[in-house]
């Protein structure tokens, strides 16, 4: 008697509990669901709208993604800062309870490739899983500053560099897309080569995810090239002779479009044959520099043939 009502009690006490313990587990884990960034600081919220925490990197804050990297259901967040301040160009990743899981400083290495300064800024950043294992990596796009070089690099999730491409000018825009269809989506990437002693013209690149470490075309230094897939140097512009860059990169059936700032739109194919669509402001632009060409050709004619008659018309008069 005393044995089954003590089994009773006890089985009673180890029901109620199990959902307890399940009640409890379910609310420790904390899931970002919503970030807002405020200059320096990244605040996060549940799916509730409530706020989790709030934590400030004394740095203004260029890029940010929130999304589950690993798969494990709770969001991972990844901040990059920009060039001013004590910590510039440094790239953060952190888990949804708000602690920084790793940091990496994204101009480190640029005085071993180009000679120029390590003050970066993150200009974008991006992710995917380029190796299909489920687990997404993490591509950041940051720029020397006051200079030309931007590096291109690829993490895995715990933060250690996979590829890392230094492009001598200005990246400004990229898209990840297997353009060719075989499998592996390219690194398709839009700017400007812009270095010392070299004419500034606008490029598009393809770069294979798995061999894009070392330096681009026109490969200035010693330090080691990498064979980009593709590597196409767009035409100059007359528009702006003092050079323009790829601005906008978008995929329009299998074609990339890449917008200049001079406002033309190439249309490249997974060969990067382009071709041109120069826009109306762009034509409008021609047909003033044709104008003004045409003016300050003939002007100088027009005075000599205006100096010549008057100074016929006087000898004239002065005959009469
Ligand atoms: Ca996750
Ligand atoms: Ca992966
Ligand atoms: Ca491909």
């Amino acid at each position: 008697m005393d044995f089954k009502f003590y089994a009773i009690i006890f089985l009673t006490i180890f029901l109620l509990t199990i959902p307890n313990a399940n009640a409890n587990n379910t609310s420790n884990i904390i899931n970002v669901e919503k970030i807002t960034i405020d200059k320096n600081s990244v605040s996060a919220f549940n799916d509730k709208g409530n706020p989790l925490w709030i934590k400030n990197f004394k740095n203004g804050i260029s890029a940010s993604i929130l999304e589950d990297l690993n798969n494990d259901g709770t969001n991972e967040i990844v901040v990059g800062t920009d060039f001013k301040g004590d910590k510039p160009g440094y790239i953060y990743l952190l888990y949804s309870n708000g602690t920084v899981l790793w940091e990496y400083m994204t101009g480190k290495g640029c005085k071993e490739v180009y000679s120029e300064s390590t003050i970066f800024g993150v200009v974008q950043i991006f992710t995917n899983d380029f190796d299909h294992d489920n687990i997404k990596e993490i591509l950041v796009n940051s720029r020397n500053y006051p200079k030309y070089p931007t590096t291109l690099i690829l993490f895995d999730i715990n933060g250690t560099i996979l590829q890392q491409y230094w492009h001598a000018g200005y990246v400004n825009d990229i898209e990840i897309y297997d353009i060719d269809d075989d499998g592996i989506e390219e690194i398709i990437g839009g700017g400007i080569i812009s270095a010392q002693n070299y004419e500034r013209y606008p490029v598009i690149f393809f770069l294979n995810p798995f061999n894009m470490s070392g330096q681009s075309f026109p490969y200035y230094t010693k330090f080691p090239k990498c064979s980009e897939k593709k590597y196409q140097i767009l035409t100059k512009s007359i528009v702006q002779p003092t050079g323009t860059s790829v601005k906008d990169l978008f995929i329009q059936d299998n074609y990339i479009v890449a917008e200049t700032e001079d406002n033309r739109f190439f249309y490249c194919d997974s060969s990067l044959e382009c071709s041109v669509l120069q826009s109306d402001w762009f034509n409008d632009k021609i047909n003033e520099i044709t104008k003004t060409e045409i003016l300050s050709i003939f002007m100088p004619l027009f005075w000599v043939v205006i100096g010549f008659s008057l100074n016929r018309i006087y000898e004239l008069i002065k005959q009469k």
